[in-house]
């Protein structure tokens, strides 16, 4: 096992070399501060915001047992890994200049963290992939799939389906997409089949929206990046995304117009989620949050009562610019049929 210590100063590393790319690319400006439980901003020092941010990273990193250290029993030659990537789109979102054009999801596959892998950006709201495993994974008692965090500190909450391979041809193409009732799904600010199509920016660089709800505005970087648009909507003009929209995740706490002061909701987003931390269902040796396949409902809330799921979908569910947090995107790292890991890595 890598010790605390060596593992606090190789994140420390890690983050102050990613940082100071960004802040190359970018000309001192922000590209993913979310990794903060609380975040400052309007009149803090910027050298301040990164100092408080990389020690609140390094600091609960160090603390928790490293994940690529559990090995994983794999058996009858299956992965208790996902091993596919049928779909991804990415929701318009502070990353997409950095996100190629052809994006494989690679960190989503197989086993999380190892080899330097990273982690997979959804984007902004509607951003999702769709993966599957090379098997199906059983609906045992309590929990059956873990998707990885990113790893953070910072909840951003993403909506999880599954979906059976009924055909048995190995592609997500004849089943019913259900979604894992989470915590949120019956809040009052919880939009079910809600829908968004953003608009390619003009000469401004910044991308609109209309949504199905009769409600329009721009996507306003509140730090300066180049374009939210990914190029790899290709030659489209718009782009729609169909799914569920969570609450908003964070609130403004400060009275003085000059700072923000982010912080979660409280109540909200207990289970059920994918990126969601010290939450019910997250798991801290694995850093995953737990999901049980009994939590699938179909499209009127009742129970789907699968035994057995192949394919999983993971959709950015919040609609929410939060200073500058920028928006609230998931990142997710992988996912695993619990089934199949050793119970004594988690
Ligand atoms: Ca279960
Ligand atoms: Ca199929
Ligand atoms: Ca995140």
């Amino acid at each position: 096992m890598i010790s605390y210590q060596s593992e606090f100063f190789r994140l420390l590393l890690q983050n102050l070399h990613f940082m100071n790319a960004v802040m190359r690319k970018k000309g001192f400006s922000i590209f993913d501060f979310r990794f903060s439980i609380l975040s400052l901003g309007g009149s803090v020092d910027f050298t301040f915001k990164v100092a408080i941010i990389v020690a609140i990273l390094s600091f609960t990193s160090c603390s928790k047992n490293l994940v690529s250290d559990l090995p994983a029993i794999e058996k009858s030659g299956q992965s208790p890994y996902i091993t596919q990537i049928f779909d991804y789109q990415y929701g318009p979102g502070q990353h997409a200049t950095l996100i190629p054009q052809v994006e494989k999801c690679v960190n989503f596959i197989g086993e999380p963290w190892i080899s330097g892998k990273s982690f997979t950006a959804l984007g902004g709201w509607g951003g999702y992939l769709v993966a599957g495993f090379d098997h199906a994974v059983s609906n045992t008692t309590g929990a059956d799939i873990a998707i990885y965090t990113q790893p953070s500190v910072s909840s951003e909450p993403g909506v999880v389906f599954v979906m059976a391979d009924n055909n048995n041809d190995g592609l997500p193409n004849d089943g019913t997409w259900y979604e894992i009732k989470g915590s949120e799904y019956n809040h009052a600010e919880t939009i079910h089949n809600y829908q968004v199509t953003y608009y390619k920016p003009g000469s401004s660089g910044q991308v609109t929206w209309k949504d199905n709800q009769g409600k329009s505005g721009t996507l306003v970087p509140e730090f300066g990046t180049d374009s939210w648009w990914w190029t790899g909507y290709g030659d489209k003009t718009s782009v729609t995304f169909s799914g569920v929209r969570l609450p908003d995740a964070y609130f403004n706490s400060s009275k003085d117009p000059n700072i923000d002061l982010w912080l979660p909701r409280p109540g909200l987003f207990r289970y059920g989620y994918a990126e969601c931390y010290n939450n019910q269902d997250y798991n801290d040796l694995l850093k995953a949050n737990f999901l049980d396949i009994s939590s699938a409902v179909d499209a009127s809330g009742l129970p789907a009562n699968l035994s057995k799921i192949n394919f999983i979908k993971v959709q950015s569910g919040i609609f929410q610019i939060a200073g500058w947090l920028n928006e609230i995107s998931t990142e997710v790292s992988g996912a695993a049929d619990i089934h199949l890991l050793d119970k004594k890595s988690y």
